[in-house]
Order: structure tokens, then C-alpha cells, then sequence
């Protein structure tokens, strides 16, 4: 058994706001102190996380001076050629300050959505300089909490007006970035727009630019949308466009409690783990999660070391459960493999198909033995094999 312990090269990142977060909620005060860019950095560097990614606002407070915006810039950029962590991601902050009320691109009022896409244009060239590789979208205001205040089909239209400008803006400036959508079903707003993998995969393939254009999920989004978060994954994957991911815990349909990841869903995160590993997906596995406001500064750095930890735990146990001969057995009797062939066969006609006779009896009594599967599958996840 390995000791767990992670390296830059299993590519583990976290967001400033994630281990930054104070525990300011809707309901209470900050429970801890603020934290700063830097030493989250000089930490995550230290557990071996290997990319940080931040919101504009994370980094430079909203309304800095040109000379503090430098100044800060320079220090984290000192802290990352120190450690050697990377930029994974840069996201906008077009949710918290109260201009965003009504949303960024999707705002009734067409002079916010000319600043948000100029918040995001001033960001994307931040992004580009510290060599970020994927620009996250994740539309949390873009929505409503009645049916007459947003006209849906105009706000969809001005969502894709803002990712054409920003794509070509992207294309002319030559950056070597791509973006990623956020999907969330509520919260903050009452229904957001792009609410799922699905809604946003299907407004992409509208966009005049999708090929840079994919999506971040997030395991607890999903969830909240009472959604298997690994199947959605697995079709992102399939579109070739799961260009980025948020790993964390969630117990079913309710607020979103970003845990740690492995906490909530464990059988889900299992599932989601094998999925990433078996695609071979090879961008950042990013925690988006917030330390319980229980917890002070080494409660928080706990949580962070569990994240990557609970990874690569349960990347054994999917590893393991792959390679288990009795599992090999159990997939072949599930007929899995099956799956993978042509429903015809090469040459075949529907006229050949229409002309085949079927045993209906026999084929409607046999099982399909997928419990002994899922029991292999439970037992490796438990450790029990
Ligand atoms: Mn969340």
C-alpha cells in the first residue's frame, strides 16, 4: 500500500478562495483570520499540490490602486517561482459585488454587462501573463428568482454574445487559453442559467468558437441536481470536453456544502475517480471546497492534505478493482464488453436485421448480473478485498 502522499505530478491544485475561505457565511461572521496568497502558496506547495488557481478579486482586491495591483502581482509571482507551483486556472469574480446583483453577461442592465466582459477582459490578460492554461466561467448571478424578470432566450443570447467576444478576443491576442463553463443548478440565484453538463454542453456547440470552449463541473453542482456527477463526466469526456474539474463532497439535493472530496458521496467519488483515471484525463484534479467555518488555520490545512490524500486512496481502491481477475470475470458475465461492439456488424443491412428472428422468452429471462459487479466494486472500495 503507498503511503498517499502526493507529488506535483499527480497534479493536484486548489483555489485561493478554497483554503482562503474565512467562514464568513450567510448566517455568521468569519470564524478565521484572512489568508494570505502567498502563504497558501508557500503551503500548498509544501503538501505537493502542484497549481493554484484564484478569482481576480482573490488576488487584487476589487478596487485596487494600479501600483497595489503591481505590487501584490509581483509578491505571488515570487511565491510561485519559489515553490514552483503553477497557475492551473484564473476565473472573474462577476458575483460578489453588489453590481452583479442581476448577473454579469446576462444582466437586464446592458452597462453591467459592458463592465463585466471588460472585468473579464482585464483578467484574461493576467491569466495569459502567469501562463494559466484554462480561463473558468462559472455564471453564479447569471439567473433569476421569478419567471417574468428574465426573458431566458435573450439572456442566452447575450451569455453567447459576451463568450464570442471573449473567445475572439482570445484568437487576436493569441493566448494559449481555453475556457471552461461552470455549471450550477441554483445558489446563489434562485435557477442560474446553464444550470447542468447537459444545458451547457448544448450552448457551447452553439458558440461561434466552441472548440476553445469546454466545461469545469463540479461533483457537489450535480449533486445538488440530484444528478450522478461520474455519468456526466463521462459525457463530457466523450464530447472531448471536459476541460477542467471541481472535486468535492456533497450529500444529495440540498444547499451546496462544498466538503472536502470523498466526504458526502464516498460511493460517488469512488465512481468519479475511476472515471478520471480510466480516460486518462490529464488536467488539474482541482478542489473547490470550503474548510468547515468549525475549523481553525490547521483544521484547514487538514482538510486540503485530505483532499489529495482521499484521491489517491480511492485511486488505488478503482485501480485495484480493475485489475482484480474476479472483476474481470464479473464484467464479461454484466456483458460490459459487449457494449462495446457494433449494434451491426460490419456489412449488415437493416433488411438483414428486420429478417432476424429472436428468441424473446430467452432473452427477456436471462440477468444481467450486474450486483455481483457492483458488490466487487463496493468491497475494493471498502478495502474488504
Ligand atoms: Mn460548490
Amino acid at each position: 500500500m503507498s503511503n498517499f502522499t502526493p507529488t506535483p505530478a499527480d497534479r493536484f491544485a486548489f483555489g485561493l478562495w478554497t483554503v482562503g475561505w474565512s467562514g464568513l457565511d450567510l448566517f455568521g461572521n468569519a470564524t478565521r483570520p484572512p489568508l494570505d496568497a502567498v502563504e497558501a502558496v508557500n503551503r500548498l506547495g509544501e503538501m505537493g499540490a502542484y497549481g493554484v488557481s484564484f478569482h481576480d478579486d482573490d488576488l487584487v482586491p476589487f478596487g485596487a490602486t494600479a501600483a497595489e495591483r503591481d505590487t501584490i502581482i509581483a509578491q505571488f509571482k515570487n511565491a510561485l517561482s519559489a515553490t514552483g507551483v503553477v497557475v492551473s486556472m484564473v476565473t472573474t469574480n462577476l458575483f460578489s459585488h453588489p453590481v452583479f446583483k442581476d448577473g454579469g453577461f446576462t444582466s437586464n442592465d446592458r452597462a453591467v454587462r459592458r463592465f463585466a466582459i471588460k472585468k473579464v477582459l482585464r483578467n484574461l490578460d493576467l491569466a495569459a501573463e502567469l501562463g494559466a492554461p484554462t480561463y473558468v466561467l462559472w455564471g453564479g448571478r447569471e439567473g433569476a428568482e421569478s419567471g417574468a424578470a428574465k426573458d431566458v432566450a435573450a439572456a442566452l443570447d447575450r451569455y453567447r454574445e459576451a463568450m464570442n467576444i471573449l473567445c475572439g478576443y482570445v484568437r487576436q491576442q493569441g493566448y494559449d487559453l481555453r475556457f471552461a463553463i461552470e455549471p450550477k443548478p441554483n445558489e446563489p440565484r434562485g435557477d442560474i442559467l446553464l444550470p447542468t453538463i447537459g444545458h451547457a454542453l448544448a450552448f457551447i456547440n452553439s458558440l461561434d468558437d466552441s472548440e476553445i470552449v469546454g466545461l469545469n463541473p463540479e461533483v457537489g453542482h450535480e449533486e445538488m441536481a440530484g444528478l450522478n456527477f461520474a455519468q456526466g463526466i463521462a459525457q463530457a469526456l466523450w464530447h472531448g470536453k471536459l476541460f477542467h474539474i471541481d472535486l468535492n463532497g456533497q450529500h444529495g439535493p440540498r444547499f451546496d456544502q462544498d466538503l472536502r472530496f470523498g466526504a458526502g458521496n464516498l460511493r460517488g467519488a469512488f465512481w468519479v475517480v475511476d472515471t478520471l483515471e480510466r480516460a486518462g484525463y490529464a488536467g488539474p484534479k482541482h478542489f473547490d471546497y470550503k474548510p468547515p467555518r468549525t475549523e481553525d488555520l490547521d483544521g484547514v490545512w487538514e482538510t486540503a492534505r485530505a483532499c489529495m490524500r482521499n484521491y489517491l486512496i480511492l485511486r488505488e481502491r478503482a485501480t485495484a478493482f480493475r485489475a482484480d481477475p474476479e472483476v474481470a470475470q464479473a464484467l464479461a458475465a454484466a456483458r460490459v464488453p459487449e457494449l462495446a461492439e457494433p449494434t451491426l456488424a460490419p456489412g449488415e443491412t437493416i433488411d438483414d436485421l428486420r429478417a432476424e428472428e429472436f428468441d424473446i422468452p430467452a432473452l427477456a429471462g436471462r440477468g444481467m448480473a450486474f450486483e455481483r459487479l457492483d458488490q466487487l466494486a463496493m468491497e475494493h472500495l471498502l478495502g474488504a478485498r
